[in-house]
């Protein structure tokens, strides 16, 4: 299949965004083959399809979600806006683990139902490739659970997914006070149960006051080494505890967060190729008032990625192009960083190397707006734009 008279947002090469007008791109299989100026496409006999102008990227990835849940947290929105703060309501016995209670009591079936809605939200605005995390269940058989349920969004819709394993996520109440145990009795034991079911593709952290701390996390890194699983880390997010340099020493994929990097963390992601991933969604829904580093992230040559965080306490979000809109309100990220978040550095910060930007070789992920300029994606509010998405070749 030939798509020509296309804008296309590359991002490959010097332009920004590897901008190319009067485009094409020549798919074959699940693959893109060619790429340039239509007036050079080569020869094929598939179809041709005619985009009028349109902007094609590359399919978006939305690199951090925590898809799968029970139940929601709409009460605790409400205490939070009569003063409760979010560390308070988890140290009451709210937060992560109030939906923990409510994804134990959950059948598959509902938990599935519940993820495909969220999905579908996403795929409406053009992502290919999803990552959703477990640590919900905090106990061996609903984290298993949980990871089976994201791969089953993946095989029920025409999307990637990327499992990731949190158990180390928050310390259950039946382990209230006894972190270390919790690591011993649960996490480790799970995320060895789940890598030998092939249910994790990478391993996550929660680093904070009201989770684990750095040297509960260099133990969950150092048993995720010893099954050849990546790593990352939720870092930095409420207070500076070092979880971005400790990642960063154990080569982490990504650290997400991090609005409490200093620059020397960005100094250390930049010499270990972490990708910094940044989830306006939850500073939003918080109320936060630290904004992450952008600019010595920027300096340091730091690939930032954006994501949406979707998750029942700190970030109900299930637009990504919202996630890009306040990347750049928010935090000052320009349009073309917002993009490249959501594509290039997404598929980094998930170790991809066939995806993300529209080139020779990758797969054939793309979208396709009803847009002239890449800007309009993060410029525009509460306006879906996407006018066909491809997956792995087919429309
Ligand atoms: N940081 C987050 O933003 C989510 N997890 C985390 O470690 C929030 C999870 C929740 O509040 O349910
Ligand atoms: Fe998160």
């Amino acid at each position: 299949m030939l798509l020509t008279n296309a804008t296309l947002a590359t991002l490959s090469g010097d332009a920004p965004y590897g901008l190319l007008r009067d485009g094409a791109v020549l798919l074959e299989g699940d693959r893109i083959i060619w790429v340039g100026l239509a007036a050079d496409a080569p020869p094929h006999t598939g179809e041709t399809l005619d985009l009028d102008g349109r902007l094609v990227t590359p399919g978006l990835i939305d690199c951090h979600t925590h898809l799968v849940f029970g139940g929601n947290r709409a009460r605790e929105f409400e205490m939070r806006l009569q003063g409760a703060g979010y560390a308070d309501i988890a140290r009451a016995g709210g937060g992560i683990v109030a939906t923990v209670t409510a994804t134990r009591a959950a059948s598959d079936a509902e938990l599935l139902e519940g993820a495909l809605r969220r999905a579908d939200a996403l795929i409406a605005e053009g992502v290919t490739t999803l990552e959703i995390k477990s640590g919900y269940g905090l106990d061996h058989d609903t984290e298993l659970r949980m990871l089976r349920v994201a791969q089953a969004v993946g095989a029920a819709r025409a999307l990637t997914v990327r499992t990731t394993f949190l158990g180390a996520h928050a310390v259950p109440a039946e382990y209230a006070g006894r972190a270390d145990a919790y690591i011993d009795d649960v996490v480790l034991p799970v995320m060895t149960a789940g890598a030998a079911q092939g249910l994790i593709d990478a391993v996550d952290g929660f680093c904070e006051g009201i989770a684990f701390d750095l040297a509960q996390m260099a133990r969950v890194f150092d048993h995720a080494r010893t099954l050849g699983l990546p790593v990352k880390l939720h870092a930095e997010q409420l207070s500076h505890m070092g979880g971005t340099a400790l990642a960063a020493r154990h080569g982490a994929l990504s650290v997400d967060h991090v609005e409490y990097a200093t620059e020397d963390d960005a100094r250390a992601l930049a010499q270990s190729g972490t990708v910094a991933v940044i989830l306006p969604g939850a500073f939003y829904t918080l109320r936060e008032t630290q904004v992450p580093p952008i600019g010595h992230f920027r300096h340091h040559g730091v690939a930032m990625a954006l994501a949406t965080d979707c998750n029942p306490g700190s970030s109900p979000l299930t637009s990504i192009l919202l996630a890009m809109n306040m990347g750049c309100t928010l935090f000052r990220m320009t349009p073309e960083e917002a993009l490249a978040g959501v594509t290039v550095h997404a598929a980094r910060a998930l170790g991809f190397a066939d995806r993300g930007r529209i080139a020779p070789g990758l797969r054939a992920d793309l979208a396709v707006w009803d847009v002239a300029d890449p800007a309009e994606l993060s410029y525009r509010i509460g306006f879906n734009p996407l006018h066909l998405r491809i997956t792995g070749g087919a429309l």
